[in-house]
């Protein structure tokens, strides 16, 4: 069974038909701790000692053991893994930790490739005048292609930002922090951790019902945080958030505001909006068109992965010689 590279898709109803009892990993320092549990970098000792990501998630464990919803998530992260996308981070290994009987929670240890360096700290360390237009596009391009790949799976990432978009030596975008752990939003709420509302879509930010459209509006925070080098919409609460997206993209129609929400669409001013060329002034025309069409209030109106590659700001380099 464990030489089965499809054994997991058998129903076992517990863990161990899916993962390994542990490996040998010794925690070298902490990435990062969040909502989804601790990232450290590590050392796996059963392999030459390579340089790993490891994440140690709590899953709550039912009556019946392991969450089915969990089993699931393991099963389509592995499956993802099988396609070796190029601008998604590997997954190396899955393995289980003490079971917390008491705590009713296991603890899964997730093996990455790990990556040198976030998108966050790759552009803060861009000097001036800023990264050149052609690397912006290229960079573009990689996020995209990471985000149609998942949507193609119909994974919703929902928490795309420049911390979580890893870029290794070489230059190549991968995603990360997608996947596992995402249901797990009560316990997010249980841990006072800040997390960032600056690439929330409205919809989310307003409690709506979301979809994939909700991984093209980071997108496009991210776009435009690419050639300002500074975040596009940095808001300090959900309220505010909105109304710093209001003064850009300007305040919806209250046809426009969803039914139902806790918000009322009379507390916002009505703003006209700000032309992104002036937010913006290195960008293009197709970038502008590009952008609009990702920073849509109405998610149904985004424009979607597939179809922003496909988009002319990135056929362009060509026509621009011809002026
Ligand atoms: C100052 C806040 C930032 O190799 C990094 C890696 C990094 C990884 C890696 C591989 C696979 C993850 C990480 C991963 C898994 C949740 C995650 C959430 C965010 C990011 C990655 C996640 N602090 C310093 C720079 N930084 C982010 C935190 C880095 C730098 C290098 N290599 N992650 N994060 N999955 N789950």
């Amino acid at each position: 069974m464990a030489h089965s590279s499809r054994s997991h898709q058998g129903g076992g109803g517990d863990t161990d038909n899916l993962l390994r009892s542990h490996g040998n990993y010794e925690e070298l320092a902490i990435i990062g701790t969040g909502a989804y549990g601790t990232v450290y970098k590590a050392r796996d000792l059963s392999n030459d000692g390579v340089i790993v990501a490891l994440k140690k998630v709590r899953v709550p464990l039912t009556d019946d053991g392991v969450p089915m919803s969990t089993l699931r998530e393991i099963a389509l992260l592995k499956h993802l893994d099988k396609y070796e996308h190029q601008n998604i981070v590997r997954l190396l290994d899955i393995c289980h930790g003490q079971r917390l009987e008491r705590e009713r929670q296991l603890v899964l240890y997730l093996v990455f490739e790990h990556v040198e360096q976030d998108l966050a700290s790759y552009l803060e360390r861009v000097p001036p005048p800023g990264l050149p237009i052609e690397r912006i596009k290229n960079l573009l391009k990689q996020i995209l292609t990471g985000v149609d790949f998942l949507h193609t799976h119909r994974i919703v990432h929902r928490d795309l930002k420049p911390q979580n978009l890893l870029v290794s030596k070489d230059g190549v975008v991968k995603l990360a922090d997608f996947g596992l752990a995402k249901t797990y939003d009560f316990e997010m709420r249980l841990t006072s951790l800040v997390v960032t509302l600056w690439y929330r879509a409205p919809e989310v930010l307003l409690a709506q019902p979301y979809a994939s459209s909700v991984d093209i509006w980071s997108v496009g925070c991210i776009m435009a945080e690419m050639y300002r080098r500074h975040p596009l919409f940095s808001g300090s609460s959900e309220g505010d958030q909105l109304d710093k997206i209001f003064q850009i993209i300007g305040t919806p129609r209250e046809a426009d505001w969803p039914a139902n929400v806790s918000i009322n669409w009379t507390s916002f001013q009505c703003r006209p909006g700000t032309p992104f060329r002036y937010i913006l002034p290195e960008i293009c025309t197709a970038g502008t068109n590009l952008l609009t069409q990702m920073l849509q209030f109405n998610p149904a109106e985004r424009i979607t992965a597939g179809n922003a590659l496909n988009h002319e700001y990135f056929k362009e380099d060509e026509s621009t010689e011809t002026s």
